[in-house]
């Protein structure tokens, strides 16, 4: 794992291009993942933990740019040159922008099939499930887990309910469970829940918690990497 030091200067588009086109000749690699150069701009604990976690979920190799949200990182003309919307995460994929966490998520999924993050083909309802997961994560808990509880907890209440007593939120472990994570860690982290409070979400978040990729990530996060 490549992980540069967090504070080093973010290139330029163009320059991100110029540095994979001198690296180009990695077509004989045998595998694509090995082709791949991918870059995670991210800010500590915020939406772009969910596209870290996958990154090490998935074994891929991957440098960092660290941004601050409080210091306005991610409103830097050299940032807004990467995302227009000032938002984390962006993952450069050979120098080209994926921005949004779902997408993020996928992508990794799909390059990455062998870390069984997203159903195959064959089975496209499960594959749905998933997206559906999703969708629900994004419009549904993502804008309002820091609006105040009176608009959070009902939304996590759905979350909680829908989830039941399944492991995991689709048929097996997938990128909805850690989107699912990511809002749920920081919903229960900044606020004092009642005890009892989302028994479903709990038990997934500290099922998560074991993972060796989320222990990495926020060890990443949290160290500064
Ligand atoms: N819809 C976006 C939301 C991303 C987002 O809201 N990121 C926040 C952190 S959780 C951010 O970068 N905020 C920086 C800012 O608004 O200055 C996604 O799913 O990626």
């Amino acid at each position: 794992m490549r992980q540069d030091i967090a504070s080093t200067p973010i290139p330029r588009l163009d320059e991100l291009n110029s540095i994979v086109n001198l690296s180009a000749d990695r077509d004989n690699a045998p595998q694509l993942e090995q082709r791949i150069m991918l870059t995670l701009y991210y800010a500590p604990g915020s939406s772009s933990f969910a596209t870290h976690i996958a990154l090490h979920e998935v074994g891929a190799t991957f440098e960092t740019h660290r941004l601050s949200i409080p210091d306005k990182g991610t409103h830097t003309p050299e940032y807004l040159a990467i995302n227009p919307a000032g938002k984390v995460p962006a993952l450069a994929i050979d120098g080209r922008i994926l921005t949004e966490v779902a997408a993020t998520l996928f992508y990794l999924a799909k390059t990455y099939p062998d870390a069984g993050l997203f159903p195959p083909d064959t089975n496209i309802e499960a594959q749905a499930q998933v997206l559906s997961w999703m969708s629900f994560v994004a419009s549904g808990l993502h804008p309002v887990w820091n609006k105040g509880l009176d608009l959070a907890l009902p939304a996590f209440e759905i979350a909680d309910k829908r989830l039941g007593d399944s492991e995991w939120a689709a048929d097996t472990y997938s990128i909805a469970d850690i989107h699912l994570f990511r809002l749920y860690w920081r919903l229960s982290g900044v606020n004092d829940l009642a005890p009892g409070s989302f028994p479903n979400l709990k038990r997934h978040h500290d099922q998560m918690l074991q993972r060796p990729a989320v222990i990495r990530t926020i060890e990443a996060e949290t160290s500064g990497t």
